[in-house]
């Protein structure tokens, strides 16, 4: 059951927006923002409605407040971005909804959010989760449940619980098998593009991949349909012990065997990293004609592969570029689109147990991408606090935050971060 309070809101925003024939779209530029956007447009398509979408970057509402302010007579979804600056949308609360799931400022009517209802937005729903139960509202959209599915994998959420275990519910067609992590035709390159779990030494590496595969006796050039039972547990089991080897906790280690989502034969995890890739690559546009079923395909995988060979080249040299602090440690990254990517991932697979600092500095700001493992301090709110001190914002989950500084005061940012930590 959706909670009443969400219930309501959609049942009165649906309305609303049957009454329109244009709504304007403003969403976050990640897989669960691309996602979001994607099944508001395709809802609103269905319906006979135009649509306008933008994808915005930056944690700060000035691009949000101008877009508003510049469009007095337009109605605005607001996906997977606002929460942070409820006092700033309150005065256009006649002419927008917002649905996102991180922790609100306070309480809006115009606001739907799963904390507001106690469910925690970090694992248990995300924007998309929100954009696809609204869709249901709007019409029969049941079907857009796998763009839901995306987002959700995008932001690293626990399908299973809460709001998302109703959506999944609710979506139609969607297949769920166990099976390795293996996304790609042939194992050697499945192996090689591996970032979730990310193999400290075999990702990114193909000769490595090719050894290992070899000295397991496993053929690097078998396709991963045509592995039999104990192909997969043998490769499973030892890139298990060699994750355990690495010091990654069991629970990350694990995930090389994952819950498979599937849509008509399309694997669901394939068409997430690609929407990611798109947003990182500055590509929102494509991600979301590629939701829309444009043919886009081509590109679509052109900007994955870039982006995947791009972020395993820095994942490479992380271990010699780090420089560690008491608590933090961190690196600079060549580009800005994998500074979030690979902290997530340098948390988990490369400094397991430290608070891990990606800077992506532009000679004027810097962006800043912290990440940890579970439990200890809010991130978020320990980088919403700091980062004005240093002329910059900043905020987050519990588990992950963000910043952007004057590159100037990058040095005794850090100092701070580490000497709070
Ligand atoms: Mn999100």
């Amino acid at each position: 059951m959706i909670p009443e309070d969400i219930h309501k809101k959609f049942d009165f925003f649906s309305k609303k927006i049957s009454e329109l024939d244009f709504v304007r779209i403003i969403s976050h530029y990640d897989a669960d923002g691309i996602t979001s956007a994607g099944i508001i447009a395709i809802s609103l398509l269905r319906m006979g409605k135009s649509f306008h979408a933008t994808f915005l970057k930056a944690s700060s509402p000035n691009d949000m407040v101008e877009i508003l302010n510049e469009n007095p007579d337009d109605f605005f979804i607001i996906t997977d971005l606002g929460s942070g600056n409820l006092s700033v949308l309150e005065k256009y609360s006649d002419r927008i909804m917002v649905m996102d799931h991180h922790v609100p400022e306070k309480i809006e009517k115009f606001v739907i959010n799963p904390h507001y209802v106690d469910i925690d937005g970090t694992k248990y729903c995300c924007s998309a989760t929100l954009a696809f139960l609204f869709s249901t509202y709007l019409g029969e959209n049941r079907d857009l449940g796998r763009f839901f599915i995306c987002g959700a994998l995008g932001d690293k959420q626990d399908i299973f619980s809460g709001l998302n275990k109703i959506a999944l519910d609710t979506a139609e067609g969607i297949e769920i098998k166990t099976t390795l992590a293996l996304d790609h035709e042939y194992l050697a390159e499945s192996l090689y593009y591996l970032t979730d779990p990310y193999i400290d030494g075999l990702s990114g590496d193909r000769e490595n991949v090719k050894e290992f595969l070899i000295s397991i006796g496993l053929n690097p050039d078998m396709r991963v349909g045509d592995m039999r039972i104990e192909d997969n547990k043998k490769l499973a089991s030892m890139l298990i012990l060699k994750q355990l080897e690495n010091k990654v906790p069991a629970k990350y280690a694990e995930k090389i065997i994952r819950k498979s989502f599937y849509y008509n034969g399309q694997n669901i995890h394939l068409m997430s990293e690609y929407i990611d890739s798109c947003g990182r690559a500055e590509r929102m546009g494509l991600g979301l004609l590629y939701i829309l079923g444009e043919n886009v395909l081509t590109d679509v995988k052109d900007i994955y592969t870039r982006y995947k060979d791009t972020l395993l080249k820095e994942l490479g040299e992380i271990k010699k570029k780090a420089k560690e602090m008491k608590k933090i440690v961190y690196y600079y990254v060549n580009s800005s689109g994998t500074a979030s990517a690979t902290s997530t991932i340098a948390a988990r697979y490369i400094f397991p147990g430290r608070t891990v600092v990606a800077i992506h500095d532009d000679g004027s700001f810097a962006k800043i991408s912290v990440r940890k493992l579970d439990g200890g301090r809010n991130l978020g709110e320990i980088l919403r606090a700091i980062a004005p001190k240093f002329g910059g914002h900043g905020g987050g989950h519990i588990v992950a935050g963000g910043a952007n500084i004057p590159s100037k005061n990058v040095e005794s940012f850090l100092k701070e971060l580490d000497r709070i930590l």
